[in-house]
């Protein structure tokens, strides 16, 4: 039986950083996220049976490292779901740069949630592989459903992610640097919220802002979406460079496209900057001006246009 799915990175309007529960993977407050048509993970789960481990292969290498680990820990939890001992082989493909801080878990942890529930023959809702795909990794639970989408925090039962309406938008991605960044977001939330003073200030101003951005959203109003998104990137990495030892994801690079978006706008063509655990800048745009908005940020990296992407899903189910 071998089960293939497809899933998308997303990237958050309004961010995720930080867990309340790190065994459940509970978040310390809801997130919005716009899912790409750009950078698949495709994923194959196929059951052996076999004792011992299960098998773990991204992108044609062979993976027996922390990865593999995390990877077993998920099937573990399908496993206790299925009330199956089977091991499985996992094969990914994975087209976002790994580690770069474009969420590559997210779209990871989304298509092995699918193709695994899949093979281990459970029929879950979209909000119960949403759930599911959480405990793989936090952001993996926007990449379950598709366009605009909101992940509730909450507890286990309500901790899960859905699309919310919204107007029509487009990003443009900015690859700075698409090599492994220096500290993990998993480790730098730890770090942020044991250290950093702003943390607190960063879980109630967000909690009102993904409350702003969905009223934003629900009213169609692009301006506004825009102004949160940038807005909120902003104090995230404020939030994170305030830990001790201080982290800094942003480079001077970073900072001239934040400061090429200012320009843009000032000019009439209405962008937002955001950016994750990376230094790579993502821009929100109207989808009519992407092309626009990309020609102007050629030169500052690699620049990859994305439209609204759609849900996780199930490309083929194979018996044997
Ligand atoms: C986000 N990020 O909302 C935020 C913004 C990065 C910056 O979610 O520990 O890989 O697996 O839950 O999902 C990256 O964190 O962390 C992330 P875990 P994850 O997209």
């Amino acid at each position: 039986m071998t089960s293939t799915a497809v899933a998308h990175p997303n990237i958050a309007l309004v961010k995720y950083w930080g867990k309340a529960d790190a065994d459940l993977a509970l978040p310390a407050t809801g997130s919005v996220s716009m899912g790409l048509d750009v950078f698949p993970t495709t994923t194959s789960v196929t059951l052996t049976g076999q004792q011992g481990h299960d098998a773990f292969t991204l992108n044609g290498r062979v993976v027996d490292d922390g990865a593999l680990v995390r990877v077993e820990r998920f099937l573990d939890l399908v496993r206790e779901l299925a009330g199956s001992d089977a091991r499985a082989e996992v094969v990914s493909d994975n087209t976002v740069p790994t580690g770069a801080g474009l969420a590559s878990s997210a779209s990871g942890f989304a298509a092995l949630a699918v193709a695994a529930a899949d093979a281990y023959g459970l029929d879950l809702s979209a909000r119960d592989l949403s759930r599911l795909a959480r405990r793989g990794s936090g952001s993996a639970t926007r990449s379950i459903p598709g366009g605009v989408s909101v992940w509730h925090a909450g507890d286990d039962q309500a901790s899960f992610a859905e699309t919310v309406p919204a107007p029509p938008m487009a990003m443009v991605v900015v690859t700075i640097d698409d090599g492994p960044k220096e500290i993990g977001s998993r480790e730098a939330m730890r770090r942020t919220i044991a250290t950093s003073p702003f943390y607190p200030a960063w879980v109630t101003s967000t909690t009102v802002t993904v409350d702003d951005m969905l009223a934003a959203c629900a009213a169609g109003d692009f301006t506004r979406i825009g102004e949160l998104t940038e807005s909120n990137a902003l104090r995230m990495h404020a939030t994170i460079e305030g830990a001790f030892p201080p982290i800094r994801y942003l480079n001077s690079r970073s900072v001239a496209v934040f400061d090429a978006v200012a320009a843009m706008r000032a000019d009439g063509l209405e962008a937002y900057a955001t950016a994750d655990a990376g230094p790579n800048v993502v821009v929100l745009c109207r989808p009519e001006d992407r092309a626009r908005v990309a020609s102007a940020l050629d030169g500052y990296g690699a620049v990859i246009e994305s439209g609204t992407g759609p849900a996780a899903h199930l490309l083929r189910s194979e018996g044997s």
